[in-house]
């Protein structure tokens, strides 16, 4: 635009400086012609005059010469100079008219350079302020912050799907009057912008073709922007914003709101996948319990804290027989449900891991071997139950429980449990045996099982 405003206005330009060329050029030639014409015409006519009328008349013979050869001289002069004139003026109007429109070309031009401008250094201060969030709810912090920046006078939200993709809540919210536009949308299939993956603009909720879900607001009437969020290429989510009948969101905050959900989207889906990535190294696929590296790194930290704690070895009896009998997929079932019975019975502080196949190694922090044993009997009895509910086929599990201390390391613990656990095998399994430091057999207080003959044989007393 302001390309063929220049253009037209060099045009203009052009055509001017040749016009003043041009004027020059005229008024020259008649100075030229004035002075020639004085030379080759007022002489011989005053001669001419002197010669035919004496006396002053003569003055009259020659003015009236002059009249007769310079009337139609002078006006021919009077209307060049006339047309001269009207195109000069004319030149001037274009050119003034060009410069006004070029004038309002660069204006255009710099005022969108300065939306570009601040819509650049927008979405890298959001890019910045995202790339530091380190956890959803940081992000989410961060969104509400430029969802404050983008509309400070309209109510705006963002409502997200949870883990199922099933429903949306409202997960942030900014409002000039602290009351979000409570969109009442319940999932993403049922709200259209996040349904048909595009940003949606409401002019009224009472027009035909409104959303269903902006009418009957405690609010009343009202115009709304829909700007769909999307996680690893799925629409999940919605920006909402919404304002009175007659107030249009500007095209500019529709950008800005678009880029915030783009943005936001990714970061999140980014951090959902490094989630995942870390839950799957931390995890066993079969069980969903944590794996042993996991285990060492938690023992590490309560060793750091000088928490004390209790481990117990659980070991599944005769199991290699329910494989052999029931085939391996029902053997991984009662992996599922034996690993399922310890979580559901234990604090959400005890560290329950799958330690290899068909064993499993939980930490109980702050608990003594005592503790421990009387859980864990609870534990066994529960799962007698839990087998028979879920219609398994019958399988126990035995047990060998030690108490931390600090001069021990995590394998020289892990062994003490394991020869625990040993003697609960050779005792004849589906039962919990704890270990002292001593690698003695220690039968807690109020334990009704008797103890094997030889390990009452192997007690002092
Ligand atoms: P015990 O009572 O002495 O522990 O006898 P057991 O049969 O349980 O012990 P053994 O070490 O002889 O056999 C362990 C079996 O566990 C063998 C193996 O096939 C089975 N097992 C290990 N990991 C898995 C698994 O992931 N899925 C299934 N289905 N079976 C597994
Ligand atoms: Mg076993
Ligand atoms: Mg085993």
């Amino acid at each position: 635009m302001a390309h063929v405003s220049g253009t037209g206005l060099e045009a203009v330009e052009r055509e001017w400086s040749s016009t003043s060329e041009q004027l020059r050029h005229t008024t020259s030639a008649y100075a030229f012609f004035a002075v020639l014409t004085v030379l080759v015409v007022c002489v011989p006519a005053d001669m001419f005059a002197t010669a035919v009328v004496a006396g002053p008349v003569h003055y009259v013979v020659f003015v009236g010469l002059l009249a007769v050869v310079f009337g139609p001289i002078i006006l021919l002069m009077y209307r060049t100079a006339l047309r001269d004139q009207l195109r000069g003026h004319s030149l001037a109007v274009s050119l003034q008219r060009e410069l006004v429109e070029a004038l309002q070309g660069a204006k255009r031009e710099s005022s969108r350079r300065e939306i570009q401008v601040r819509r650049q250094e927008f979405e890298s201060q959001l890019a910045n302020g995202l790339e530091m969030a380190e956890g959803e709810l940081e992000v989410l912090a961060v969104v509400e912050r430029a969802l404050a920046l983008t509309l400070p006078h309209a109510p705006v939200e963002l409502l997200l799907a949870d883990n199922s993709h099933a429903h949306l809540t409202r997960v942030a919210s900014s409002s000039p009057t602290g009351e979000p536009p409570r969109c009442p949308v319940d999932s993403p299939n049922h709200c259209p912008a996040a349904r048909r993956a595009q940003v949606q603009r409401f002019a009224d909720s009472e027009e035909l073709d409104a959303c269903p879900k902006l009418r009957d607001r405690a609010e009343g009437r009202c115009s709304a922007a829909c700007v769909p969020v999307s996680i690893m290429g799925r629409a999940v989510g919605v920006l909402h914003a919404t304002a009175g009948p007659d107030q249009r969101f500007e095209e500019e905050k529709i950008e800005d709101l678009s880029t915030l959900a783009n943005l936001a989207g990714a970061r999140i889906g980014l951090l959902r996948m490094m989630a995942e990535t870390e839950l799957q190294a931390a995890t066993d696929s079969l069980t969903g319990l944590l794996n042993r590296r996991t285990l060492e790194k938690k023992v590490h930290t309560l060793r750091e804290s000088s928490t004390p704690f209790a481990l117990v070895i659980a070991d599944l009896d005769h199991f290699k027989q329910l494989n052999d009998t029931y085939g391996h997929e029902t053997g991984d079932r009662s992996l599922r449900l034996f690993a399922s019975t310890l979580s559901s019975s234990l604090r959400k502080e005890d560290i329950v891991c799958r330690h290899g196949g068909e064993e499993f190694a939980v930490v109980l922090p702050g608990c003594s071997a005592e503790d421990a044993h009387v859980s864990f009997e609870h534990i066994r009895a529960g799962l007698a139950e839990a087998v028979t509910k879920a219609g398994s086929p019958q399988f126990t599990a035995s047990f060998g429980v030690v108490e931390s201390s600090d001069d021990e390391d995590l394998v020289t613990l892990i062994s003490r449990a394991d020869a625990a656990l040993f003697d609960a095998k050779h005792q004849g399994r589906d039962r919990v045996v704890v270990h002292d430091r001593n690698g003695h057999a220690v039968v807690p207080a109020g334990s009704t099982r008797t103890r094997a003959p030889a390990i009452e044989a192997a007690q002092p007393g």
